[in-house]
């Protein structure tokens, strides 16, 4: 044998291995990121992942006397296995006292509200159908280098509650929310829910601060309209938000937009307030890193902080069918990933991902992109060191009263209190 695993000097091919002609244009692995990468890890610590293990034995009790590896639980708790357990975002812990997501880098949370939809309803269920298939991944990323579970701290806090037939009051509940998360100093990560949504959650952050906020928004849409079906749709978050004091609409940066689901009313808007409208055509001129720093550039101009609201439907209909208002012709989920990763690495004060609608999605591909760009700029703030930046903007955090309930006198709920000593 010319080759062994051991030998890293050769090719890793075992086609090449009689042929060393080929040697010549042999690359040197050292330049690829497979092989840093492949480094990198063995400086990731390993401590949370213990953490877990040890955690979910203490939960879910020590397993049967025949499996071997005793980390293993007989009730499964924690990321393992993928296919079990109750999913919250990447199973995450469940903050089911909300006064807890503070305790946390971020914080996800769900906007389940479809009643800002003017076409194909459904994505009141995005943040189940999200949270379902994120259950597929570990917080490890190879080519990153990054564990978030190592590097970061993150919590699921559920869902708003939201009134389906009542978009104001909506609205109110989603910027409650989200002012509470971010006046904790959690990032807030919400996923809706349709666009309309948008409005709401930049309120939610644009409240808790006397700093500027500029937005960087992917879509395919311009979602900037005042009003649409006479009510504030999921065609008007923009026109809204740039309203706030806070919120320039110079500093509003859309990439993506383009086909033939722009309204001319929403373009008449941009073009009055100056709004910044890439295409999908600019992107593809320019290419991912230089739309990234245009963006970025846009977006970042005289302002403290930016939030990111990426619609699913920016990325080509064909790879995500499960969405309100589909449109041929968006990114390649690469040429998504890519920008979402690249506008996160300067640092975001909070994000939306919205419009998955897993009843017209296919074999989940749709909540499994919405995902990936979740993942992906969370990933991305940790490489770059600047998750935990937008805390110090926060001042003036809002501090929303509780209910009176006792846990230690009353009980967890559905208990039975005098049943426990
Ligand atoms: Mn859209």
């Amino acid at each position: 044998m010319f080759w062994t695993p051991q030998d890293r000097s050769r090719s890793h091919r075992p086609d090449d291995r009689q042929i060393p002609d080929r040697r010549a244009h042999h690359p040197d692995l050292s330049k690829l990121q497979g092989w840093k990468s492949m480094q990198a890890e063995a400086d990731i610590p390993e401590g949370e992942w213990e953490k877990e293990k040890a955690w979910a034995l203490r939960m879910g009790l020590t397993a049967a006397d025949s499996i071997e590896d005793r980390s293993i639980p007989t009730f499964a708790r924690g990321e393992l296995p993928h296919y079990a357990g109750i999913n919250t975002f990447l199973k995450a812990p469940y903050t089911e006292d909300v006064t807890e997501v503070g305790n946390y880098d971020a914080c996800v949370l769900g906007a389940p509200f479809d009643g800002g939809t003017t076409y194909r309803p459904g994505t009141r269920f995005g943040p189940q159908g999200v949270r379902k298939i994120s259950a597929l991944y570990t917080p490890y990323n190879y080519e990153m280098g990054i564990d978030l579970r190592e590097q970061m701290s993150l919590c699921d806090a559920g869902d708003i509650f939201t009134i389906p037939g009542n978009i104001e009051k909506t609205f109110d509940q989603i910027s409650r929310a989200v002012s509470h998360v971010f006046s904790s100093g959690s990032m807030p990560i919400i996923i809706g829910g349709d666009h309309s949504i948008g409005f709401p959650c930049v309120r939610g952050i644009a409240e808790c601060t006397s700093k500027k906020i500029g937005i960087v928004h992917f879509d395919r849409h311009a979602d900037i309209q005042e009003k649409d079906l006479d009510e504030r749709m999921h065609t008007t978050p923009w026109f809204h938000s740039t309203n706030l004091p806070n919120v320039p609409a110079k500093n509003l940066v859309q990439v993506g937009i383009g086909g033939w689901q722009v309204p001319r009313e929403a373009v008449k808007v941009a073009r009055e307030r100056e709004t910044n409208i890439i295409t999908m055509g600019d992107m593809e001129k320019m290419g991912v890193d230089k739309t990234a720093e245009m963006a970025l550039e846009m977006a970042w101009d005289g302002v403290d902080m930016v939030y990111m609201s990426f619609d699913i439907d920016s990325i080509d209909c064909g790879f995500v069918p499960g969405t309100g208002w589909p449109e041929p012709g968006g990114f390649l989920p690469r040429e998504a990933l890519a920008l979402a990763s690249k506008v996160a690495a300067e640092g975001i004060c909070g994000m939306e991902l919205v419009e998955v609608s897993p009843p017209y999605d296919q074999s989940e591909i749709t909540a499994l992109m919405g995902t990936r760009v979740i993942v992906d700029v969370l990933g991305s703030l940790v490489a770059s060191g600047k998750m935990g930046d937008h805390r110090k903007h926060i001042d003036k955090p809002v501090n929303l009263p509780m209910g009176d309930y006792d846990a230690a006198r009353d009980g967890n709920r559905w208990s039975t209190p005098h049943k426990k000593g």
